[in-house]
Formats: C-alpha cells, sequence, structure tokens
C-alpha cells in the first residue's frame, strides 16, 4: 500500500508580493510580505530537516495565491495530475505549474473540465483518496478528479463537509498513516473508515490543517492544547509560526506539494 505522510521531495513557491491581494474569506487585514516570506522560509526549512528535498520555484506575480502550490495539482509517486483550481483569479495556477511537473513526473494527467477541483478539497490516505465538494470543488470536477485517480489505481470516496469550510483539509489533516487531525464538526459530519480522528480543542479549529510528514507533525504555533495533546500521543510535533499565512485563509499543507521519488532513494 502506498505510503500517505513519507516523502523525499517537494515542490514549494515563493510568496509574490502580491499576495497582499490574495484570497480570503474574512479580511483580517493583508499580509505582510516580508513577515510572510519569512514564514515560507521556515516551512520550507522545517520540510528540508524532516529530510525532504525541496525545490523553491519562483514567485508569479500574476497569481496572488500561487505560494499555495497544493491547490492547482497534485502528485504521487506514479504521476501527477493538473487541476481545475474553482476561483477564477487561481485556474490559471495549473499551466504556471504545468512544466515544473512535466519535468519531475514520467505521467501528467490533467483535467479538462467543465468542473473544477482544488488540491486542498484531496485528503490522500494510504488506502483512499477523500475529495471533498466545496465553493471550489463541484461534483462534476470530483467526478473527473475521481476518474482520473483511479488512472493510478487510487479509489476516492467524494465527502460533502459541512458548508462554511474553505477545503476539506482546512478542517482536517493526516497527521500519521492512521491518524486524522479534524475539527469536531467535520469529525461528527464524515465517516473517514479505518482511521483514528484526533479531534482538535474548541477554539483551536484553526489549527486542523497540519502535516505529518516523516514521523513528523508540523502545526501552526499558538495552539498549545493541540500541540500537548498530540506531544501525549507520542507525536513529534514542530510548530511554526504562521500569522500571516493564515490571515490567507491557509496552513501546512497548502505550501507544497510532496511526494516519493524512488530515483533519491
Ligand atoms: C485561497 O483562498 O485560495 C487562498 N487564499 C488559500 C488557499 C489555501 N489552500 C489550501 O487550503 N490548500
Amino acid at each position: 500500500m502506498p505510503t500517505a505522510t513519507r516523502f523525499n521531495r517537494a515542490l514549494a513557491r515563493r510568496p509574490s508580493a502580491t499576495a497582499v491581494n490574495g484570497l480570503r474569506a474574512v479580511d483580517r487585514g493583508a499580509p505582510d510580505i516580508a513577515a510572510l516570506r519569512e514564514e515560507h522560509a521556515a516551512y520550507v526549512a522545517a520540510l528540508s530537516a524532516a529530510g525532504l528535498a525541496v525545490d523553491v520555484l519562483p514567485a508569479l506575480e500574476d497569481f496572488p495565491d500561487s505560494v499555495f502550490v497544493e491547490d492547482p495539482a497534485l502528485v504521487f509517486e506514479e504521476g501527477a495530475i493538473l487541476l481545475r483550481p474553482g476561483a477564477p483569479t487561481r485556474i490559471g495556477e495549473a499551466a504556471e505549474i504545468a512544466p515544473d511537473l512535466r519535468l519531475r513526473f514520467p505521467v501528467v494527467l490533467e483535467m479538462a473540465g467543465p468542473g473544477f477541483a482544488d488540491g486542498g478539497d484531496v485528503l490522500v490516505t494510504a488506502g483512499r483518496v477523500y475529495v471533498g465538494l466545496s465553493a471550489r470543488t463541484s461534483r462534476d470536477g470530483a467526478a473527473e478528479l475521481s476518474d482520473l485517480l483511479a488512472r493510478f489505481g487510487r479509489e476516492t470516496t467524494v465527502v460533502a463537509p459541512p458548508p462554511g469550510v474553505l477545503h476539506l483539509k482546512t478542517a482536517c489533516s493526516l497527521i500519521d498513516e492512521e491518524t486524522l487531525l479534524a475539527t469536531r464538526l467535520l469529525a461528527d459530519a464524515l465517516p473517514f473508515d479505518g482511521l483514528d480522528v484526533v479531534v482538535v480543542p474548541e477554539g483551536e479549529e484553526a489549527v486542523a490543517n497540519a502535516l505529518g510528514v516523516n514521523g513528523r507533525v508540523l502545526i501552526a504555533a499558538g495552539f498549545p492544547r493541540t500541540a500537548e495533546i498530540l506531544a501525549a500521543r507520542g507525536h513529534d510535533v514542530v510548530a511554526l509560526a504562521l500569522d500571516e499565512v493564515m490571515k490567507l485563509d491557509a496552513g501546512l499543507s497548502c505550501m507544497s506539494l510532496r511526494w516519493t521519488d524512488p530515483a533519491r532513494g
């Protein structure tokens, strides 16, 4: 069975100065670009420290949200899939990242549309891929994506998270092969067969977008009760400052594409 939290390579993209115009559901102010770049650099360093070779692509000034490389593509050991992000300001990000994926993957599949799907709505576990319907991921987009995933031998379950979450993974994330970190709302609403679910304490919902990678769990700093719960369960927790990233409704998974490259050993 493929792994869903062990990787040796990642792609990231430097935040653009235009990230001040990035999409946000609630405006808590524009991110400070210098601070955003520092947070991003620390994130890349944390992935490197976890054993991944991280390629950082140049900023795309025409795309304010392009630092969130998780949304225009999915990557697997077998190949990549170019998605159709559901926000009009983001759909062009897929064409921008396409050449970088073609350089790195033997096979690059492509959604043709007319549906939409954001990578933030895709939760990959070892045995199954969950695709969440949202304002960004349409039912026909999820159906097309399921067909493409089947070409990589991946089974898909389409789920409908409660309204009000941007992406499925805004409210949950895989922290090791068997464990999902999730908000209470999501944990109660959706069945995740075979996964152990750790619910984040009330008031710490924003920490649910974490990242399990090579035995570590990267979480946003400032959520001490969740950090304590995870540490008590034996997780190796790495807390990263993400204040500017979170102003753009994003978290740990959004800023990289991660995969296992057999050639890297
Ligand atoms: C957006 O609204 O598209 C960005 N401001 C945030 C994207 C976060 N990405 C993710 O959860 N995968």
